[in-house]
Protein backbone atom coordinates (compact mmCIF):
# COMPACT_ATOMS: atom_id res chain seq x y z
CA UNK A 1 0.00 0.00 0.00
CA UNK A 2 1.53 3.17 -0.77
CA UNK A 3 0.46 6.43 0.59
CA UNK A 4 -0.30 8.97 -1.66
CA UNK A 5 -1.15 12.11 1.06
CA UNK A 6 -2.29 12.87 4.75
CA UNK A 7 -3.86 16.24 5.15
CA UNK A 8 -6.29 18.12 7.89
CA UNK A 9 -9.63 19.31 6.38
CA UNK A 10 -9.20 22.66 6.38
CA UNK A 11 -11.62 23.79 9.21
CA UNK A 12 -13.61 27.40 8.29
CA UNK A 13 -15.68 28.58 10.73
CA UNK A 14 -14.32 25.95 13.33
CA UNK A 15 -17.10 23.92 13.19
CA UNK A 16 -15.30 20.69 14.31
CA UNK A 17 -13.88 19.84 17.60
CA UNK A 18 -11.43 17.76 15.91
CA UNK A 19 -10.75 18.40 12.10
CA UNK A 20 -11.03 15.39 9.89
CA UNK A 21 -7.96 13.78 8.13
CA UNK A 22 -7.96 13.00 4.77
CA UNK A 23 -6.11 9.99 3.80
CA UNK A 24 -5.43 8.84 -0.14
CA UNK A 25 -3.63 5.43 -0.82
CA UNK A 26 -3.10 3.36 -3.41
CA UNK A 27 -2.88 -0.48 -3.03
CA UNK A 28 0.56 -1.30 -5.28
CA UNK A 29 -0.47 -4.58 -6.79
CA UNK A 30 -3.49 -3.48 -8.88
CA UNK A 31 -3.65 0.70 -8.86
CA UNK A 32 -6.55 0.68 -6.95
CA UNK A 33 -7.06 3.90 -4.91
CA UNK A 34 -8.95 5.27 -1.70
CA UNK A 35 -10.11 8.11 0.17
CA UNK A 36 -10.51 7.64 3.71
CA UNK A 37 -11.16 10.43 6.11
CA UNK A 38 -11.10 9.92 9.37
CA UNK A 39 -12.93 11.41 12.05
CA UNK A 40 -13.70 11.76 15.60
CA UNK A 41 -16.71 13.58 16.82
CA UNK A 42 -16.89 15.38 19.27
CA UNK A 43 -18.85 14.17 22.27
CA UNK A 44 -19.50 17.03 24.23
CA UNK A 45 -23.74 17.68 24.60
CA UNK A 46 -26.36 16.02 22.47
CA UNK A 47 -27.00 18.99 20.58
CA UNK A 48 -23.39 19.09 19.95
CA UNK A 49 -23.18 16.00 18.45
CA UNK A 50 -26.08 16.12 16.73
CA UNK A 51 -24.87 19.58 14.63
CA UNK A 52 -20.86 18.21 13.92
CA UNK A 53 -22.91 15.16 12.30
CA UNK A 54 -24.77 17.24 10.34
CA UNK A 55 -21.94 18.80 9.21
CA UNK A 56 -19.96 16.49 8.34
CA UNK A 57 -22.34 15.37 4.89
CA UNK A 58 -20.27 18.50 3.46
CA UNK A 59 -16.64 17.45 4.36
CA UNK A 60 -17.54 14.54 2.31
CA UNK A 61 -19.56 16.17 -0.85
CA UNK A 62 -16.02 18.68 -0.62
CA UNK A 63 -13.26 15.30 -0.87
CA UNK A 64 -15.77 13.48 -2.90
CA UNK A 65 -16.01 16.16 -6.00
CA UNK A 66 -12.88 17.57 -5.09
CA UNK A 67 -10.74 14.48 -6.62
CA UNK A 68 -11.44 13.35 -10.47
CA UNK A 69 -9.11 10.25 -10.45
CA UNK A 70 -10.75 8.55 -6.97
CA UNK A 71 -14.25 8.69 -6.20
CA UNK A 72 -14.14 6.03 -3.24
CA UNK A 73 -14.49 8.38 -0.21
CA UNK A 74 -14.71 6.10 3.01
CA UNK A 75 -15.64 8.22 6.41
CA UNK A 76 -14.29 6.09 9.47
CA UNK A 77 -13.97 7.10 12.88
CA UNK A 78 -15.62 7.01 16.04
CA UNK A 79 -18.97 8.89 15.27
CA UNK A 80 -20.24 8.93 19.01
CA UNK A 81 -23.83 8.16 17.07
CA UNK A 82 -25.49 4.77 15.98
CA UNK A 83 -25.32 4.66 12.54
CA UNK A 84 -29.73 4.24 11.81
CA UNK A 85 -29.62 8.03 13.84
CA UNK A 86 -31.73 10.66 11.75
CA UNK A 87 -29.06 12.80 12.03
CA UNK A 88 -27.12 11.03 9.63
CA UNK A 89 -29.58 12.28 6.88
CA UNK A 90 -27.12 14.80 5.46
CA UNK A 91 -24.87 12.54 4.67
CA UNK A 92 -26.99 9.55 3.12
CA UNK A 93 -29.20 12.01 1.21
CA UNK A 94 -25.93 12.93 -1.26
CA UNK A 95 -26.38 11.79 -4.31
CA UNK A 96 -24.93 8.81 -4.90
CA UNK A 97 -26.40 7.66 -1.78
CA UNK A 98 -23.96 6.81 1.38
CA UNK A 99 -24.46 4.15 3.67
CA UNK A 100 -23.38 2.44 6.04
CA UNK A 101 -20.89 -0.66 7.31
CA UNK A 102 -20.43 -1.51 10.36
CA UNK A 103 -23.52 -0.73 13.60
CA UNK A 104 -22.15 -3.11 16.35
CA UNK A 105 -21.93 -2.41 19.86
CA UNK A 106 -18.22 -0.79 19.95
CA UNK A 107 -17.45 0.84 22.83
CA UNK A 108 -16.82 -0.58 26.23
CA UNK A 109 -18.04 0.87 29.69
CA UNK A 110 -16.19 0.75 32.78
CA UNK A 111 -18.05 -2.80 33.46
CA UNK A 112 -16.33 -4.19 30.04
CA UNK A 113 -18.92 -4.78 28.44
CA UNK A 114 -20.24 -3.21 24.78
CA UNK A 115 -22.32 -0.29 25.14
CA UNK A 116 -22.99 1.81 22.28
CA UNK A 117 -22.52 1.62 18.26
CA UNK A 118 -20.32 4.44 17.82
CA UNK A 119 -18.01 3.11 15.24
CA UNK A 120 -18.80 3.17 11.36
CA UNK A 121 -17.78 3.34 7.58
CA UNK A 122 -19.51 5.31 5.20
CA UNK A 123 -19.50 5.53 0.86
CA UNK A 124 -21.23 5.34 -1.83
CA UNK A 125 -21.83 1.69 -2.63
CA UNK A 126 -22.40 2.54 -6.19
CA UNK A 127 -18.37 3.64 -6.16
CA UNK A 128 -17.01 1.19 -3.44
CA UNK A 129 -17.78 -1.65 -5.48
CA UNK A 130 -14.48 -2.77 -3.84
CA UNK A 131 -16.14 -3.53 -0.70
CA UNK A 132 -15.74 -7.30 0.27
CA UNK A 133 -16.18 -7.57 4.31
CA UNK A 134 -16.39 -5.81 7.60
CA UNK A 135 -17.21 -6.11 10.89
CA UNK A 136 -16.56 -5.54 14.74
CA UNK A 137 -13.24 -7.87 16.03
CA UNK A 138 -13.40 -10.51 18.54
CA UNK A 139 -11.91 -9.32 21.97
CA UNK A 140 -10.85 -12.41 23.77
CA UNK A 141 -10.21 -10.50 27.16
CA UNK A 142 -12.92 -7.42 27.41
CA UNK A 143 -11.17 -6.24 30.92
CA UNK A 144 -7.89 -6.77 29.66
CA UNK A 145 -8.34 -5.09 26.48
CA UNK A 146 -10.37 -1.84 27.78
CA UNK A 147 -8.05 -1.11 30.73
CA UNK A 148 -4.47 -1.91 28.57
CA UNK A 149 -5.24 -0.38 25.50
CA UNK A 150 -8.76 1.10 24.33
CA UNK A 151 -12.57 1.71 25.01
CA UNK A 152 -13.47 0.89 21.57
CA UNK A 153 -13.34 -2.00 19.88
CA UNK A 154 -11.71 -2.38 16.67
CA UNK A 155 -13.26 -2.16 13.05
CA UNK A 156 -12.21 -3.52 9.84
CA UNK A 157 -13.04 -3.08 6.55
CA UNK A 158 -11.62 -5.49 3.80
CA UNK A 159 -11.80 -4.51 0.01
CA UNK A 160 -10.89 -5.98 -2.71
CA UNK A 161 -9.94 -5.25 -6.56
CA UNK A 162 -8.43 -6.50 -9.50
CA UNK A 163 -8.03 -3.14 -11.07
CA UNK A 164 -8.46 0.82 -10.25
CA UNK A 165 -11.89 1.01 -11.09
CA UNK A 166 -12.23 4.93 -10.29
CA1 LIG B 1 -10.55 4.32 -6.46
CA1 LIG C 1 -14.24 1.99 -6.63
Amino acid sequence: MQLLSATLWTDTGDKFEREPQIVKVRHIQTGADYTFINWHTIFGTTAERQTEIQQIASVFSSIQSGSSSDQDVILVGDHNREATSPWWVTLTALSPAVGYRVNDLTSINTSCAFASRYDHFWFQGSYVSEYSASGRDYIADMCTFRNGLSDHAPVYLSLYSTADTD
